[in-house]
């Protein structure tokens, strides 16, 4: 049999295809691996262009291997080019530096048009603080990412790292109200903020739009504990449930209710699973329904 390059049209009649851009943090249970899994529970093909690779994620072990991939990235991206790729989707999250911001910029430019959905989860740090290896010339470089999205999943953190607000100054609604604006000015038309936390002991998701008078809020009592992958589990199921054909309202509640499934398994078996979320335990809410 003779071995023919590209045989047929690369489209996929079946599935949405939604392109990742994340790190793979090998041990860790965050970024892309929670989203591959995510997106297949969900039904879609999930292509990943990983961005670093990690022996784990870089919140809570001592000095973890870290290898970033932006070479790998560019060859990438030009045999993908090459071959005609199209995505559904596109959705970026934990990046290594500002050169792979601006590359994100360049796979937006080739690989999307009027119908791609382009989803930016702006990872850079959780708890008031930027995560190690990144500074305030990347959360202003960030800014521009941003505005080229359709969604932005900024944690309070992040929110307040890329508006100027103090993070530890977000504490009331009319102060998370006013970030939620200064968010939609950065130039995406939607905004979802995780982690946002209140004096009552609660926290939670708020999500606008430009068409939007009033944030949806999904609030759940405040878990006083920092589980890595809570962001990439939301992101990811929220894509996912685009994917699905779900309103955006409608995909906001369903993820939420997704990554609160998980965090409950996970406190459940606190301290034991202190390094990550149990992702994989919510997974069937994800599953669209057998016929
Ligand atoms: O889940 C966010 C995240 C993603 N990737 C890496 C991280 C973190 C959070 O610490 O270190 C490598």
């Amino acid at each position: 049999m003779t071995y023919t390059p590209c045989q047929g049209p690369l489209e996929n009649a079946t599935q949405k295809r939604v392109l990742v851009i994340n790190d793979l943090s090998c041990f860790g249970k965050c970024s892309l691996i929670v989203s591959l899994p995510v997106l297949a529970a969900c039904g879609v093909e999930a292509v990943p262009l990983p961005t670093a690779i990690l022996s784990t994620h870089t919140g809570g072990f001592p000095s973890p291997y870290i290898s970033s991939m932006t070479a790998a990235m560019q060859g990438i991206f030009a045999h993908w080019r090459a071959i005609g790729l199209r995505f559904d989707a596109i959705y970026s999250g934990y990046l290594c530096g500002e050169e792979q911001i601006a590359l994100v910029e360049h796979i937006f430019d080739e690989f999307s048009d009027e119908h791609t959905l382009l989803v930016v989860d702006p990872v850079m740090g959780d708890g008031g603080k930027l995560y190690s290896g990144f500074d305030a010339a990347y959360a202003a470089r960030m800014r521009h990412l941003c505005a080229r999205a359709h969604i932005i999943t900024p944690n309070l953190t992040e929110a307040a790292l890329l508006t100027g607000h103090d993070a530890h100054a977000v504490i009331d609604a009319p102060a998370q109200y006013a970030l939620l604006h200064d968010l939609l000015a950065l130039g995406a038309p939607a905004v979802i903020l995780t982690g946002a936390t209140r004096p009552d002991g609660t926290v939670g998701y708020l999500y606008t739009d430009r068409d939007r008078t009033e944030p949806l809020e999904i609030r759940h009592d405040y878990i006083d504990k920092m589980l890595h992958g809570c962001g990439d589990a939301f992101a990811s199921a929220l894509c996912g449930a685009l994917m699905q054909g779900r309103a955006t309202e409608d995909a906001v509640r369903l993820a939420s209710d997704y990554t609160l499934a998980c965090i409950r398994a996970t406190l459940a078996d606190a301290p034991a699973h202190w390094y990550g979320l149990k992702f994989e335990a919510g997974m069937s809410l994800l599953v669209p329904e057998q016929r």
